[in-house]
C-alpha cells in the first residue's frame, strides 16, 4: 500500500521519511553544515545555505506535515519564532482576534512586539462564538486559537472557529501544542495554519527548543517559507534530529500522558485540599462536549487551585513536590509543576491574567509518563 494510507501511529515513525540517499541511513543524518558545495554558481543538489534549507530540517518538516495531515511543514528555532512568522503575514493596521487565555509568551509577542508595528490584538474568551464575532471588523485578518488553552484548559471548537473564519475571509491559526496531532488535527477541521511549540510533546524529552507550522495551501506555504528564510529563525540540524526522534514515540507517550493525567485528575477531585480542577475530561468541564467531539482523549495537562488559595499556599505546595520538578515548560516524559502567575504567565498583567482565571494560587501540572502511583504519592505529601 506504500506510505500514503498509513495510520497515525505509523506516520509518526514513517510519515514523510525515506532512508538517506547517500548511504541508506535509516535515521536521518544530522547535516551539521551551514553551506553546500556548488559545481558552478547555482549548480547544487537542492541545498545552498542552511538558513534556506537543510536536509535534516527537511526530514523534520516532512514528518510534521505528515502527522498533521498537511502538505507543507516549516520548522523554526522556537514556538515563538513560528508565531512570529505567522503574524508577519499581516500589515500595519490589520487586527487579530485571539484567545484571552494563552501562553504568556505569545501574549507578550503580540502586545509588546507587534503592537509597536501597528498590528492590533483583541483577546476574548473563545468558547462563545458571538464574543469572537463582535470583535471582527474590516481590519480583522487572523483568528488565533489556542486549544486546550494554557493554563486554564478551555477547549475551543475548531470547526466552529473555522466556519467563522471562512464567513469573514480570515485566516485561522491553531496552536496545537497542548493537544498534539495524536489528539486533534486542526487542518482536518478547517484551520489554515497549525502551530506547535515542538519543545513540548513533539520533542517530548525536554532537551530542545523548536517551533513548527503546518499548512495545506501552497501560496500560504510560500509566504511562510519566505518569512522563515528572510527573518531567519530556523531550526538547526541537531534540534531537527531530536524532534524527529521524539515524534517517533509521540503516540505511545501521549497514550500514557493521557492515562496518568486522568488518574491524577480523579485523585485531585477526591482530595479535600483542592478547591477547583481544570481538566476537560470531567463531564462538568464547561467544554467537555467539544473536547469529546474534537479530541480523541484529554491530554496530559491539568491545572488546579488548592483550598485556601493564596499565592503562598500554591508556592509551598510546588516547593514540596519531589517527583514532579518545579519548572517552566511541559510535554516531556518527566512530570513538571508550574506556578503560572509567577512563571509562564508573569508577562501578562495581573488584572488581565485574573480575568481569564489565572489567579495567584493556580498550579499547573504537566503529567509525565512515570508510574502514576509515584506521582499521586508525591502530590499527596505536597498537599498536606
Ligand atoms: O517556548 P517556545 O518553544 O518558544 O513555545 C512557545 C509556546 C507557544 N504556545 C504554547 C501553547 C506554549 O505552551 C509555548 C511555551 N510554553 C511554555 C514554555 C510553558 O511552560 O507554558
Amino acid at each position: 500500500m506504500g506510505k500514503k494510507g498509513l495510520g497515525f501511529n505509523s506516520k509518526t515513525i514513517h510519515g514523510g521519511q525515506e532512508p538517506d540517499k547517500a548511504y541508506g541511513a535509516v535515521m536521518p543524518p544530522i547535516y551539521q553544515t551551514s553551506t553546500y558545495a556548488q559545481t558552478t554558481p547555482g549548480g547544487h543538489k537542492g541545498y545552498e545555505y542552511s538558513r534556506s534549507g537543510n536536509p535534516t530540517r527537511t526530514a523534520l518538516e516532512r514528518s510534521l506535515a505528515s502527522i498533521e495531515n498537511g502538505k507543507h511543514g516549516l520548522a523554526f528555532a522556537s514556538g515563538l519564532a513560528a508565531i512570529d512568522a505567522v503574524i508577519k503575514l499581516l500589515e500595519p493596521g490589520d487586527e487579530v482576534v485571539s484567545t484571552n487565555d494563552l501562553y504568556g509568551g505569545s501574549y507578550r509577542l503580540f502586545r509588546q512586539v507587534f503592537e509597536k508595528y501597528g498590528i492590533g490584538f483583541h483577546f476574548v474568551g473563545m468558547q462563545n462564538l458571538e464574543s469572537i464575532e463582535s470583535l471582527i471588523n474590516e481590519k480583522t485578518k487572523l483568528l488565533w486559537v489556542e486549544t486546550p488553552t494554557n493554563p486554564m484548559m478551555n477547549v475551543i471548537d475548531i470547526r466552529a472557529a473555522a466556519d467563522l473564519a471562512k464567513k469573514h475571509d480570515l485566516l485561522l491559526a491553531v496552536d496545537n501544542t497542548f493537544a498534539t496531532p495524536y489528539l486533534q488535527r486542526p487542518l482536518d477541521m478547517g484551520a489554515d495554519i497549525v502551530m506547535h511549540s515542538a519543545t513540548k510533546y513533539l520533542g517530548g524529552h525536554s532537551d530542545v527548543v523548536v517551533g513548527a507550522l503546518v499548512v495545506n495551501d501552497d501560496e500560504l506555504a510560500e509566504k511562510l517559507y519566505f518569512l522563515q528564510n528572510a527573518s531567519g529563525g530556523v531550526c538547526g540540524p541537531m534540534d531537527s534530529f531530536l524532534v524527529l526522534r521524539g515524534i517517533k514515540t509521540l503516540h505511545v507517550r501521549m497514550q500514557r500522558h493521557c492515562e496518568n493525567c486522568k488518574a491524577i485528575a480523579e485523585f485531585l477531585q477526591s482530595h479535600p485540599g483542592i478547591d477547583k480542577i481544570y481538566w476537560p475530561g470531567f463531564p462538568a468541564h464547561p467544554n467537555h462536549d467539544v473536547a469529546i467531539r474534537q479530541m480523541s482523549d484529554f491530554g496530559g495537562m491539568l491545572s488546579f487551585i488548592p483550598k485556601g488559595g493564596s499565592f503562598d499556599d500554591a508556592v509551598k505546595i510546588v516547593e514540596r513536590l519531589q517527583v514532579f520538578t518545579l519548572a517552566e515548560s511541559l510535554g516531556g516524559v518527566e512530570s513538571l509543576a508550574g506556578h503560572p502567575a509567577s512563571m509562564t504567565h508573569a508577562s501578562i498583567p495581573k488584572e488581565e491574567r485574573e480575568k481569564s482565571g489565572v489567579v495567584d494560587s493556580l498550579i499547573r501540572l504537566s503529567v509525565g509518563i512515570e508510574d502514576v502511583k509515584d506521582l499521586i504519592e508525591d502530590l499527596e505529601q505536597a498537599l498536606l
